[in-house]
């Protein structure tokens, strides 16, 4: 049987990575079966080009995930596909909470013959013999012998073939630039951001997010042979494409486990297995300098930092008070001295923010080492405790907000002010911090370092401003390229100055590479 993995996106704003789910579960798929993948993000198709591809390539199965925000796309596409008489199976966190909606038993249109619920590790290879043998269930759960929900353990991971996947729809380098950059350097021919997970679960239950619901408080990870092999496996592909990999790690907090991370920081050392890699960590964790040292040493060249807020008060509602405002400073401090830096995540429409919170958490960042600081609005995703508490005091505005997706939108009303005034926060934020004068600035303030860092700070600013705002269209690219040609200009001409590549280097470790330590694993943290 031919199967289908298809993942949408919002129709507004681009993803530049691909979703580890799709490659796991082609890896996780039975032999005897073909696993075609295909990421709106990356190849654009509607309702007529889904249908039509279905047919030309004779699917017998398609696999639909989505986030709660790219599910209203998902179910047209579902829809699409069972015209053609092919059955859909859908996944993910948002059907994982409103199976009944995907399968229309709440009144509406069924847009599913199947969902799977909660983590599929397991209940893939059953989806697809039942398909096969065209016996679909309605819902598959993971449970065990007894019935009971069971997680898989991660120790016993699959191994993507990453040397024979095709990924051509991932390349970020634009095609007519493959030929020549293939010859800079190692080769940048092709570039990609890979998916890499080294752990899951979050003990933390911070009030909005899913993660602690979904994936469950016990935290599991892979053996840190089994992470290396698979760095070892995309270092080798880039290799031979002469081509550079990225590596996103998208554990909800990649040093939850403070030893265990490092311990796998220096088995990546110790096999050569670095990439350039970006993970989320929270600021707490980021106290403890050996660990940076490993990051930056292992090949850490951004960390995603889930700041919320810088007022306290925001952050105890929330249930994350652990975060600590008045470290973030240190914390970006500790890391841009090894040239690694922070994508600082902010929302806005707190119950205790009011109108100014947006310009008052700016003048903070301004303060800070440069990063890539993004803004949001706090939503109200199905079945967490904030969804729950709001929909309790009838606060809900927009109740069913993602059966209709509007970018940057509020779903509630916030206590201190008016829907309006946070959505005004929000664009002041992104206006401010993504302005042609910020990414001047940005790119000045590391004057002292290699070129190449300063170009770095520059194209993800742009890069990453696209995963929120609409540039998915050519005019929209050569607008924000425009708006910054004084500093493009400025890069280009020191690029071709003597020694402009060379300069500072990074910062050399505080001490040896330790030794791997043993002992009790202690969880200290998390982030998402
Ligand atoms: C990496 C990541 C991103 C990446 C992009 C996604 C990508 N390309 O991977 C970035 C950083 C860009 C991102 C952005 C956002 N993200 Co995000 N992200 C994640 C993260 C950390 C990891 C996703 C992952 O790969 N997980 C590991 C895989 C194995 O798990 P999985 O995807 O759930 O898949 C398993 C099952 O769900 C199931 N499954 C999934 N799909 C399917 C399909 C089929 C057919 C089947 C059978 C099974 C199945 O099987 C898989 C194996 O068990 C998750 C949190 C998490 N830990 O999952 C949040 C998460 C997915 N993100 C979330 C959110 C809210 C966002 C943002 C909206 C945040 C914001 N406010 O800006 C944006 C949206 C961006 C956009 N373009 O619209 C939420 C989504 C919740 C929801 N109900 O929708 C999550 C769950 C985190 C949270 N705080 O709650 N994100
Ligand atoms: S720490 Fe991050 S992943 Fe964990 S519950 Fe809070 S937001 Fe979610």
């Amino acid at each position: 049987m031919k199967i289908l993995l298809y993942n949408p996106d919002n129709g507004v704003t681009r993803n530049f990575m691909p979703h580890l789910w799709m490659f796991l579960l082609q890896a996780l798929t039975p032999t005897g079966h073909e696993v075609l993948l295909v990421d709106g993000n990356a190849q654009p198709m509607d309702e007529v080009g889904i249908a039509q591809f279905v047919r030309d390539n004779n699917i017998g199965l398609v696999g639909i995930g989505a986030m709660t925000r790219m599910v209203a796309k998902a179910y047209r596409m579902a829809d699409a596909v069972r015209t053609t008489g092919v059955p859909v199976v859908m996944g993910g966190p948002h059907v994982t909470e409103m199976a009944d909606e995907a399968l229309g038993r709440d009144g509406g249109p069924r847009h599913a013959d199947a969902v799977a619920l909660g983590e599929a590790d397991a209940t893939w290879p059953r989806i697809v013999e039942d398909a096969a043998r065209g016996q679909l269930k309605e819902v598959y759960a993971p449970v065990d012998a007894f019935g009971q929900e069971s997680k898989p353990s991660l120790k016993e991971y699959p191994v993507i073939p990453w040397q024979s996947i095709d990924l051509k729809q991932f390349n970020l380098v634009p095609k007519a630039a493959t030929g020549l950059l293939q010859k800079i350097g190692e080769g940048w021919g092709t570039f990609r951001i890979v998916p890499v997970e080294s752990g899951r679960g979050c003990p933390y239950g911070c009030e909005f997010c899913t993660v602690t619901g979904f994936f469950g408080d016990s935290i599991r990870f892979r053996t840190n042979e089994s992470v290396v092999n698979e760095l070892l496996l995309l270092k080798a592909r880039a290799r031979t494409e002469k081509g550079q990999i990225a590596v996103f790690f998208i554990d909800d907090n990649f040093a939850i486990n403070i030893k265990r991370t490092k311990s796998l920081l220096r088995d990546i050392i110790a096999a050569k297995a670095q990439v350039h890699w970006v993970a989320q960590i929270s600021a707490n964790l980021l106290r403890d300098e050996e660990l940076v040292d490993l990051i930056a040493a292992s090949g850490g060249k951004w960390i995603f930092i889930g700041m919320e807020s810088i007022d306290p008060a925001n952050l105890k509602d929330m249930n994350k008070g652990f975060n600590k405002p008045g470290e973030y400073a240190t914390v970006l401090e500790r890391l841009a001295a090894r040239n690694v830096y922070a994508i600082t995540s902010f929302i806005f429409g707190m119950d205790n923010d009011t109108v100014g919170a947006a310009e008052r958490t700016l003048e903070q960042v301004r303060t800070w080492p440069p990063g890539l600081p993004i803004f949001g609005l706090l939503t109200p995703l199905p079945a967490t405790p904030l969804y729950k508490r709001l929909e309790k005091a009838g606060r809900l505005t927009r109740p069913k907000h993602w059966q209709e997706f509007i970018p940057f939108a509020m779903a509630h009303t916030p206590l201190k002010m008016t829907i309006e005034e946070a959505h005004a926060e929000v664009k002041h934020g992104w206006e401010q911090a993504y302005s042609p004068e910020a990414l001047a600035h940005a790119v000045e303030s590391l004057s002292d370092r290699p070129l190449g860092y300063r170009v770095n700070i520059f194209l993800s600013r742009l890069c990453f401003r696209g995963i929120y705002f609409p540039m998915m269209g050519k005019m929209a690219w050569i607008r924000v390229i425009a708006q910054n040609r004084r500093t493009i200009f400025k890069l280009v001409r020191e690029g071709f100055k003597k020694g402009a590549w060379r300069g500072a280097p990074a910062r050399i470790l505080s001490s040896p590479v330790p030794q791997v330590e043993t002992g009790e694993a202690i969880v200290q943290g998390a982030e998402g």
